[in-house]
């Protein structure tokens, strides 16, 4: 299969692929159409006995910028609920193979999200985190609540929730979100050679290490992304989240009118 906002790379003698985003106009912002493909890909190594181990990543600028809000702004409370996009973030999650993110730059929004699936990460130093979707009026959609909050706990995720701001990888670090912060020249490498060490292992024992630590983290995991899912969609019936996308992209400060 041929994509086109995805770039992939089977390195011969390792067992792993590489996954780079590749929609730098728009910082990789996840459109439809990526997820579409990011997706199809992760079915096919699911299926393929050469990979053992994926390596996700962006470009040094962006991991990625979060969901595409030129796309979502438009969007209703019905088609976040049913346009298919919830089934593509099910089918990631459930990869069984271990997934090492390489992150440099924006890893925002539905970006972060994204990483949190992930099992490792590795941040280069210019590396910034951050879940803003409280500025454009709705809230994390993908997991974001539950598994940001899971992972540094309820008073931090609370305060980088409600206030949007960005994070720098020294405080992911610090806060226990993400594994090693490398030099910018070399987070890809660094990712490389951890998943190539991971699929030297025993694949199966490998996948049910994976089952079993996820297992641990994400006591009632399922049903509470659920939860948040629900209350992400029913955003999409208020003023305030048409008036926080716009405002995104007609570049302005948003008014928030409580409704
Ligand atoms: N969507 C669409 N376009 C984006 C984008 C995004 N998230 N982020 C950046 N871009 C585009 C910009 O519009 C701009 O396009 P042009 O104006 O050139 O056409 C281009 O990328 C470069 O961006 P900037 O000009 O803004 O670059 P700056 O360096 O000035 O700023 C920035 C970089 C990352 C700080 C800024 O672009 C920014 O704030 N971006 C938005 C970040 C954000 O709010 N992300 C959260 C989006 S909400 C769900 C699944 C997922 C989600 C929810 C539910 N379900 C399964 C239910 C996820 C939701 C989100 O992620």
């Amino acid at each position: 299969m041929s994509y086109q906002h995805i770039l992939i790379n089977q390195e011969p003698d390792t067992k792993i692929a590489v996954v780079a985003l590749n929609r730098p106009q728009a910082l990789n912002a996840l459109n439809f159409e990526l997820m579409t493909e990011l997706t199809a890909a992760f079915r096919a190594f699911a299926k393929d006995d050469s990979v053992s181990a994926v390596v996700l990543t962006g470009n040094d600028k962006a991991f990625a910028a979060g969901a595409d809000i030129k796309e979502m702004a438009t969007a209703t409370s019905a088609e976040m609920l049913t346009k298919g996009y919830l089934e593509m973030w099910d089918e990631l999650q459930a990869f069984k193979k271990p997934i090492v993110a390489a992150v440099s730059g924006y890893c925002l929004g539905g970006g972060a999200e994204l990483v949190m699936v992930c099992d490792i990460i590795i941040a280069s130093e210019t590396a910034k985190f951050g879940q803003p979707e409280i500025n454009i009026g709705v809230i994390p959609g993908a997991g974001g609540t539950q598994r940001l909050t899971r992972a540094v706990g309820k008073v931090k995720a609370m305060e980088l929730i409600l206030t949007g701001r960005q994070f720098t990888a020294e405080e992911a670090l610090s806060m226990g979100l993400i594994n090693k912060i490398v030099p910018v020249a070399s987070y890809l490498d660094e990712a490389k050679k951890l998943a190539t060490e991971i699929a030297s292992k025993p694949p199966i024992a490998v996948r049910l290490a994976k089952e079993a630590i996820l297992r641990a983290a994400s006591t009632n995991l399922h049903d509470d992304v659920e939860f948040e899912r629900r209350l992400f969609a029913l955003l999409f019936a208020t003023e305030d989240m048409r008036e926080g996308m716009n405002a995104f992209i007609e570049k302005r400060k948003p008014a928030w009118k409580g409704h």
